[in-house]
């Protein structure tokens, strides 16, 4: 018995991997060199002034920086003697809460305590 093909297969026209463009055509892609960065940290800092109790920095820090009494005094008096002072380092909403935080606890007590929070490095 004889067989005969009816049709000669054909290959694919288009091949499955197409060549790599090249000459004119080329596209070169920019090597990204930027690397991922860590978020931008701030600090939050309290300014001296000539009113506020020392009492009341004391314990403004204890509450909303979370340090025991003992730091609380020493970071208040560098700010007494220094003009200012850190007192945590935040997230940039964590430091925005923590600023608005201490100015009203400030205001609702009378007393000129100012506050600021602005990035590290
Ligand atoms: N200088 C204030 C006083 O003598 C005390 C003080 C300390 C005020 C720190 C503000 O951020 C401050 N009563």
């Amino acid at each position: 018995m004889i067989f005969m093909a009816s049709q000669t297969p054909k290959k694919p026209e288009t091949p499955a991997n197409p060549p790599a463009p090249s000459g004119d055509d080329a596209v070169v892609l920019e090597r990204r060199t930027q690397r991922i960065q860590p978020p931008q940290m701030y600090q939050v800092v309290l300014l001296n002034d000539d009113f506020t109790p020392m009492e009341f920095v004391v314990q403004v820090i204890q509450e909303y920086f979370s340090k025991d009494r003992e730091t609380a005094t020493q970071i208040m008096l560098k700010i007494h003697l220094e003009g200012k002072g850190v007192c945590g380092v935040y997230s940039r909403d964590v430091a925005s809460t923590k600023v608005d935080q201490v100015l009203q606890a400030a205001r609702n007590a009378g007393h000129p305590l100012q506050c600021l929070s602005e990035p590290v490095e």
